[in-house]
Order: C-alpha cells, then sequence, then structure tokens
C-alpha cells in the first residue's frame, strides 16, 4: 500500500490512481470563451470538466473573463468563483496554465508577458505538439477587422492588412472607452444569418493564412464559438469552441494527437454510472450579447 500522499503528487500519473480519481489525463487541453460574468456561461459544466481533466498545460485562449459584460451587467456567483480557484489550484500543483487574452478581457493585455498566482499571460505563441507540429495559439478577434474587408483585400498589399488589423483593435479600444460592446463582426453576422456562413468560413480560411504566413503546421483559435478541426489548405485549423453553447475542449493526448472533447464526452466516460445524465447536454439559449 502506498501512503495517500504518493495518490496525490502532482507527477504521480499511476494508471490505476488516474481510474480512481476519475479524470483524463491529456498533454495540453485548450478552453476558450468561457465568458465568466454574464449569464450565458455554463460555470458548473466548466468547473465538471476542469476537475475531470488534466494536463500537463491548460490554455485559456481568450473570453475567459467579460470585461464588456461588466460595464454593464455583471453576474457573478459561487460556480463562476470556482472556475477560478479550480484554475488557480492546478497551477499551484503544478500545471502550467497559459493565458490568452481576447477582446472581452482585453483589459488584461495590458499584462501580456507578466505572471499572476502561476498564471502565463501571453499574446500569440506557438505550441508545438508531441508529434512536433508547430501550432500557432490566439484568440482570432484580430482577424474580424480583416474579414470585414476581405473581398477588396486580396487586391491590395500586406501593409494594409496589417493596417485593418490594427485599426480593428484601435477601433474596439476607442468603443470600450466609450462604453459601447465589442463590435464583432461573428455577432453582427449571427444577427443576419444569411451571411453567417461564409463569415465563419472568411474567419477560418483568414486564421490558417496567418499560420502558413508564419510558416507553422496549423493554429488554435477560439473567438467565433464553432468547435473544429480541419485541413485547411495543409494547415491543421483547430477551433476549441466555447462554454455558452458548444461545451468543448481542444485536447492533445499523450501520442501528440489533436481532437475535441465536450463536457458530455468527457463527463460520460470519467463517471460511467451516471452516462444518462451526461448523455444529452442540455443546450441553454445564446443570450446575444455573448456571441464570440
Ligand atoms: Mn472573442
Amino acid at each position: 500500500m502506498k501512503p495517500r500522499d504518493d495518490f496525490l503528487a502532482p507527477d504521480f500519473h499511476g494508471a490505476e490512481v488516474e481510474e480512481k480519481r476519475g479524470k483524463q489525463r491529456f498533454r495540453a487541453i485548450w478552453i476558450s470563451d468561457i465568458h465568466l460574468g454574464t449569464t450565458g456561461c455554463q460555470a458548473e459544466r466548466l468547473l465538471e470538466f476542469l476537475k475531470a481533466t488534466e494536463s500537463t498545460t491548460l490554455y485559456l485562449v481568450g473570453d475567459i473573463i467579460d470585461g464588456w459584460q461588466l460595464k454593464r451587467r455583471w453576474y457573478w456567483d459561487q460556480a463562476h468563483n470556482n472556475v477560478v480557484q479550480t484554475v488557480l489550484k492546478k497551477a499551484r500543483k503544478g500545471t502550467e496554465v497559459i493565458f490568452v487574452p481576447g477582446n472581452h478581457d482585453e483589459a488584461i493585455r495590458q499584462f501580456i508577458d507578466l505572471d499572476f498566482g502561476g498564471i502565463h499571460i501571453r499574446d500569440e505563441l506557438v505550441h508545438v505538439t508531441a508529434q512536433g507540429k508547430r501550432m500557432l495559439v490566439l484568440h482570432g478577434d484580430r482577424f474580424d477587422g480583416v474579414i470585414a474587408c476581405a473581398k477588396w483585400l486580396a487586391y491590395v498589399g500586406d501593409s494594409l492588412y496589417t493596417m485593418i488589423l490594427k485599426f480593428n483593435q484601435v477601433f474596439n479600444a476607442w468603443r470600450a472607452r466609450a462604453g459601447l460592446p465589442y463590435w464583432s463582426l461573428s455577432q453582427y453576422l449571427k444577427l443576419k444569418v444569411k451571411n453567417a456562413v461564409s463569415y465563419i468560413t472568411s474567419f477560418e480560411t483568414a486564421l490558417a493564412a496567418e499560420a502558413k504566413k508564419k510558416g507553422l503546421d496549423g493554429v488554435i483559435c477560439g473567438h467565433i464559438h464553432k468547435p473544429e478541426i480541419r485541413d485547411i489548405d495543409g494547415i491543421t485549423y483547430c477551433n476549441d469552441g466555447d462554454w455558452v453553447e458548444s461545451l468543448s475542449a481542444l485536447v492533445e493526448d499523450l501520442s501528440g494527437e489533436l481532437r475535441l472533447v465536450s463536457w458530455g464526452e468527457i463527463m460520460a466516460q470519467t463517471h460511467p454510472h451516471k452516462k444518462d445524465k451526461y448523455r444529452a447536454g442540455k443546450k441553454r439559449e445564446l443570450a446575444p450579447e455573448c456571441v464570440s
């Protein structure tokens, strides 16, 4: 018999122990678009997911805390506290936690390259999988402006492209100061459903092109609340989804394979006796202000 502490040591990952704790272990996990601070955030389910999983690295890919909502109608309950505390606890116990801010938590962008409570705040960065694939990790909001101008951008140069990226940032910083919500093209288009499909395609294509431009193998992002893994022009495009609608995450397993998982799937696997409870994760209506 091993003393109890051995089972709890962060570097002790025996198969038997994993089973006992009912946790799934990954090399890396990406979650984004949690929107803590809004009623749309499904904090309780995220908490269950965080408790049911373990990883060497946990990436928080933006829109974790919704600062835009803070300016209007703020919602915060115990489950929201517990999410924050669970992430901090993971960092304390040895998980490498990397927070890449998005547009809804852009106030945190001023702390890029700093560390708080074991959480590393970083701008875009490159993750290398166990199979040696180099993946660009970023939230993706920077591309809203580019997509708005996608058609005629094809005819102009790289400097204008950079300028539009910058404009989107400045424009939204101005809106924030004026107390206006983030102007997101995806939000706008979700209201005009007909164009939503082409928006999503443009977003995915723009992100894959960015990874290609940087000479990388793929990209991992969030922002549009649409979980996806697919090949675009030889680039692996991954979107980890969100915790408002899809309750999804991107994971890299121990062999270096990337795949999408859902809250329901992880819970059913780690709690087989409660399978029925988790099979159909009830979906809540999306509050319009929560969109990407
Ligand atoms: Mn976003």
